[in-house]
């Protein structure tokens, strides 16, 4: 390496240095609610678009035995399955779209989408939430709102 290649490479550690604060992940709340602004049982907001390495915590603002549970995953990434009425906090920590539920409320359409970075695996989740979509008692679009906010 020369010496002025010696010299930008230094620079360069020093601009992403500077640039580390800026990156640091961001935290997302998403509220298990009985009653919200789309109808009863619902995740509130029930689409999150995020960036790699931010989380999503998940709060049982209202009770009722609500969870959060992956239903759909990018590849590699974690399945997380809360307690009813607790907190969860998942890390996103790969790119595309996670779908979830509340495994008591799904047939009522409790279930959200989450997007992290790019939506890799976008034609996964749409064939996932359609499947699943076809058992919901109600909010039988829910799933279908949320994807399309995926972008
Ligand atoms: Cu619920």
């Amino acid at each position: 390496m020369s010496k002025k290649n010696h010299a930008l490479a230094a620079l360069a550690a020093l601009a992403l240095a500077a640039a580390a604060p800026a990156a640091r992940a961001a935290e997302h709340v998403v509220k298990m609610l009985n009653a919200g602004k789309d109808g009863s049982m619902v995740f509130e907001p029930a689409f999150v678009k995020a960036a790699v390495g931010d989380t999503v915590v998940f709060q049982p603002t209202e009770k009722a035995a609500h969870n959060s549970a992956s239903l759909l995953l990018p590849a590699g990434a974690k399945p997380w399955k809360g307690a009813p009425d607790t907190e969860v906090k998942v890390t996103l920590d790969k790119e595309g779209v996670y779908l979830y539920v509340c495994e008591p409320h799904k047939v009522m359409g409790m279930v959200g989408v989450i997007q992290a970075g790019k939506p890799v695996n976008l034609a996964d989740a749409k064939a996932a939430a359609a499947k699943e979509q076809a058992s919901f008692a109600m909010g039988k679009d829910r799933f279908d709102k949320a994807l399309a906010q995926v972008k």
